[in-house]
């Protein structure tokens, strides 16, 4: 199928959320937990992360994870990656049980399009200190796309992971999860990227901007995509598709937040004060750009 008509396919089955001015939104995308071995790229990010979340949460922000959230191609066991990052499902299912979580799949976390495996895997988890099974996410839908209405400005943004429409990651995934538990996991180990990775890959990254922004031209319709581990924020004079970047950039994590019906990229570090010590501070680094300001 066309990209476009696949991503269309996707934006018509996405569910719609309203937003207003006090809707505080926060995006982020490709946390690729993994269970915290030498082939999990989240792990080193995870305390940068955790903190960030923290203050999401205590500003009584939605998060909603836009795909890729957990490494299922190099780990087959959920089991493994909820026990090496407890913490950080421990705070995402508080802010499950308030209504303020909703998730996305990627192409690593694929298997999640299976409502069966969901409920399977993220319904409860085993409580290792008492035995008993624990609710995580239970009822949790995850979604192929979402859209944000914000209703003052009627602009509506289209939330999606973006590796729709690519052969590998969308179509024949099963092919590319066989390369990437047989070959790329443990060429990783050995320092050696995965080539066929949109997030590794500069020409594979380009071609998904290329088809977002096609789709966002195409479809007069803002667009939050993500998978390329690219952050970007389009000036006024360019198309309006943005992409949340990811959590694990050895540099720092990057997200989108929208407040007070605007929308801006951030970024969270582990910064020196002047006394030496150091601090996780996030910066503002484009916007906030009323979500209107866009020309359709
Ligand atoms: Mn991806």
């Amino acid at each position: 199928m066309p990209i476009l008509e696949r991503l269309n396919q996707v934006r018509e089955e996405s569910k719609i959320l309203e937003i207003d001015d006090s809707s505080r939104i926060i995006l982020f995308s490709d946390c690729h937990r993994g269970d915290y071995g030498w082939a999990d790229d989240f792990a080193k990010n995870q305390p940068v992360f955790l903190h960030a979340l923290s203050y999401y949460f205590n500003e009584n922000y939605t998060y909603i994870e836009m795909g890729d959230g957990d490494e299922l191609w190099k780990n087959r066991n959920f089991d493994d990656i909820f026990r090496a990052h407890r913490r950080v499902f421990e705070l995402m299912s508080r802010f499950y049980f308030e209504d303020r979580l909703f998730m996305l799949f990627g192409n690593h976390d694929i298997e999640r399009s299976n409502p069966n495996y969901v409920r399977s895997t993220l319904d409860s988890f085993l409580d290792e200190r008492t035995g008993l099974q624990r609710p995580l996410f239970p009822g949790i839908v995850v979604h192929p796309g979402l859209i944000l209405r914000h209703t003052p400005s009627q602009r509506d943004l289209f939330l999606v992971h973006g590796h729709q429409g690519d052969l590998l990651a969308d179509v024949i995934w099963p092919v590319g999860r066989f390369f990437v538990r047989a070959f790329w996991r443990n060429l990783q180990l050995y320092g050696l990227n995965d080539p066929t990775s949109a997030a590794k890959n500069f020409t594979i990254a380009k071609r998904v901007d290329k088809r977002l922004i096609h789709w966002s031209r195409e479809n007069h319709h803002m667009i939050v995509g993500a998978h390329t581990h690219r952050p970007r924020f389009p000036s006024l004079q360019e198309a309006p598709y943005f992409n949340t970047g990811s959590v694990v950039s050895p540099f720092s994590i990057s997200g989108i937040e929208i407040r007070y019906g605007q929308i801006a990229m951030v970024h969270w570090n582990i910064r020196a004060d002047l006394g030496g010590s150091l601090r996780i501070v996030r910066d503002v680094v484009q916007g906030p750009q009323p979500l209107q300001a866009w020309k359709l």
